[in-house]
């Protein structure tokens, strides 16, 4: 029999490459969507007819209740968040209530439908913060640095506890960030090479950025959803660390990114004030060595072909919208 999933945040960057993984390993692939007034289905387009979605959001317990019924799924991957740290602090509460207690909705919603299905937690290197430990892994005590890692950090904990408590199978990914051509505009990765693709094209002049100082540890989301499935398929649930090991400043990201279209970047690229954080995680970086031993992952991706990715699929795209 086929297996069935069930991804919330189906529409999300994550969301979009799990959903392909799990088409080519056979799986019957069934996600969750939001009403909103348009319809945004661009990352899912080549997979659409392939996949089942129904409605759903994080903040009603029904609809998570209805189609946990409904779909009687083998796996629950909970990718659904409120992603965007800067939106937290102007949505602090709005933040809590999806990536905290909408993790509880839908942990209580499996253990009352049905306890055996196997769940897994979107966690974040976010959590780690700015603690004084370097490299992160899974013992590294979190300081998280905003109501985005506050709210991830009970998200966490909450899916432990359904682990410890009732038996689940209940596991968590502490993913560093990762990036694809297929990231939202206003995260910083995606911030750049789309600029750079319009600079080159002679549609942008300038780059407004905040932390030039701040250091990432950035992978590649298709590398990334894989260890997702495979922390799935791992004989018990447990928490892992997924990240390349490596960090890079922003600086370094638009040092880079620029060099793909052959510009220099410190002619574009400008500080605004407005754009630095209340409160800034300035260097993160993980070691995913569990990861490696007890999963067999490892990332297949580099810096260079990250950024070489998204700059050339970020000028096709800035030609299209163009014409
Ligand atoms: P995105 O922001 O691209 O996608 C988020 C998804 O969540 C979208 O499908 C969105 O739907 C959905 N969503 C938002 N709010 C709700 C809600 N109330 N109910 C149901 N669905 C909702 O995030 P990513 O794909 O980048 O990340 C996936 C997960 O991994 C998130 O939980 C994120 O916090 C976490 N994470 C991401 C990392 C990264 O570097 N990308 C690193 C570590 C953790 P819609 O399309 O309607 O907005
Ligand atoms: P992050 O990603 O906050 O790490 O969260 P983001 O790309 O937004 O920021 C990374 C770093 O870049 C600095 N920065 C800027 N960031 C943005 N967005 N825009 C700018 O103009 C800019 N200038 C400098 C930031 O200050 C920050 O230090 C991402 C999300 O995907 C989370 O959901 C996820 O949990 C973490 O990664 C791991």
């Amino acid at each position: 029999m086929r297996k069935r999933a069930l991804i919330t945040g189906i529409t999300g960057q994550d969301g979009s490459y799990l959903a392909e993984l799990l088409l080519a390993e056979n799986y019957e692939v069934h996600g969750t969507v939001r009403r909103a007034s348009i319809e945004r289905l661009d990352r899912i387009e080549k997979v659409i007819g392939r996949i089942n979605l129904h409605q759903a959001d994080l903040l009603d317990q029904n609809s998570l209740m209805n189609i946990l019924k409904e779909v009687e799924p083998d796996e629950v991957y909970n990718l659904a968040a409120q992603s965007f740290v800067p939106t937290s602090w102007k949505q602090p509460i709005y933040t809590g209530e999806v990536n905290a207690i909408g993790v509880t909705r839908l942990l209580e919603a499996i253990r009352l439908v049905n306890k055996g299905i196997k769940f897994y937690q979107a966690s974040s290197s976010e959590m780690f913060g700015n603690t004084p430990y370097s490299p992160q892994n899974e013992e590294t005590p979190f300081y998280p640095r905003s109501p985005y890692a506050v709210s991830k950090i009970y998200g966490h904990y909450i899916t432990m506890n359904y682990r410890d408590s009732y038996g689940m199978f209940c596991c968590s990914g502490i993913l560093f960030n990762h990036e694809s051509p297929r990231r939202g505009e206003e995260f910083v990765t995606r911030k750049i090479t789309l600029a750079a693709a319009r600079i080159k094209l002679g549609l942008q002049e300038k780059l407004k950025l905040g932390n030039l100082d701040a250091k990432r540890d950035w992978g590649f989301a298709g590398d990334y959803v894989r260890a997702v499935y495979l922390m799935m398929q791992h004989n018990q649930p447990d928490v892992f660390v997924i990240a390349t090991g490596v960090a890079h400043s922003v600086r370094d990201f638009c040092k880079a990114a620029f060099e793909c279209v052959d510009l220099n970047w410190e002619n574009y690229v400008e500080v605004d004030s407005s754009l630095i954080r209340p409160a800034d995680v300035n260097h993160l970086v993980g070691d995913s060595s569990k990861a490696r031993k007890l999963l067999k992952w490892k990332p297949e991706v580099s810096f260079e072909q990250l950024i070489e990715m998204m700059v050339a699929s970020d000028i096709e795209l800035v030609k299209r919208r163009k014409g």
